[in-house]
């Protein structure tokens, strides 16, 4: 953004106070439902292979769905994705796009500062009826930064409730250590999943978001997707992290400065 623009989204006090607090700012119409159909139909395309896959990315079925015979990952299907990741925002033109968008620069500039790296981006799908919840987990766990800046963006692509698998967060729980993260008690979360177990004790709040509205959190912040029991209802999101491009990387990478700047500067030794 230009000095002499205006910004496309401004965080009120109220909103920083509330994301300081309790760990999580709702934003609402993040992407317009035009811009979620196009996410969408760009995914679809993914799929089908009219959109090319490119380095980096790869489709993943959802695994009750192959488990029952309804897809294979060999001849995979929208109706069964679950998911698309992790690099889509350094390779595919739409997707990079959605991940530049002015509205969550302007966001995380309030809430990271001004110089600002997506580190990952996921489209993930929740199929009607089948579609399995994440456990809870801390995004921490597996995106390291030093110090630990990351932060999670996580936009509906459609309306999302209790009953098609929203996201739920433990107001609080951004200040808390890394938790260890283990076997699912749940069977049918354990082939992709970890869990931190002390988090089913606590008190959570459901995400419930209109199409195109998203939740900004810490990668500290204990979360979790719910199973989509709904007969008729997809539960598709993209989901990206962003942080700090003062970070330093988490682990050696190959080459400087390896992640997608969004706004800002980049710093040499850094993320
Ligand atoms: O969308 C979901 O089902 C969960 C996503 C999530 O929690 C994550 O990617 O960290």
């Amino acid at each position: 953004m230009s000095a002499s623009q205006s910004p496309a989204y401004v965080v009120t006090d109220n909103q920083l106070k509330h994301y300081k607090e309790q760990g999580f700012l709702i934003v609402h119409r993040l992407y317009t439902p035009e811009e979620c159909d196009e996410i969408i139909a760009r995914a679809e395309g993914m799929v089908d292979g009219t959109v090319p896959m490119y380095k980096g990315n790869a489709l993943y079925m959802e695994p009750e769905a192959v488990e029952r015979g309804l897809v294979t990952e060999e001849k995979p299907s929208s109706e069964y994705l679950f998911k698309i990741g992790h690099e889509m925002h350094l390779t595919d033109p739409v997707f990079r796009y959605y991940a530049m968008h002015e509205k969550i620069a302007d966001v995380l500039n309030a809430l990271i500062g001004p110089d600002i790296k997506c580190i990952q981006s996921m489209y993930i799908d929740k199929p009607r009826n089948l579609g399995i919840g994440q456990p809870y987990h801390q995004d921490s766990h597996y995106l390291k930064t030093v110090p630990d800046t990351v932060i999670g963006v996580w936009i509906a692509c459609d309306d999302v409730d209790v009953a098609n698998g929203c996201l739920h967060v433990i107001p609080g729980s951004q200040g808390s250590k890394i938790y260890p993260h283990d076997v699912p008690v749940d069977v049918l979360q354990r082939k992709y999943f970890q869990e931190v177990h002390a988090a089913r004790t606590m008190s959570e709040v459901p995400c419930i978001l209109p199409k195109g509205s998203a939740v900004f959190f810490p990668g500290t912040m204990l979360h979790r997707s719910g199973n989509n029991v709904t007969e008729d209802r997809q539960r598709r999101a993209y989901v990206l992290h962003y942080a700090d491009a003062h970070s330093e990387p988490g682990r050696a990478y190959s080459v400087p400065n390896p992640h997608l700047l969004v706004r800002g500067r980049q710093y040499p030794g850094c993320i």
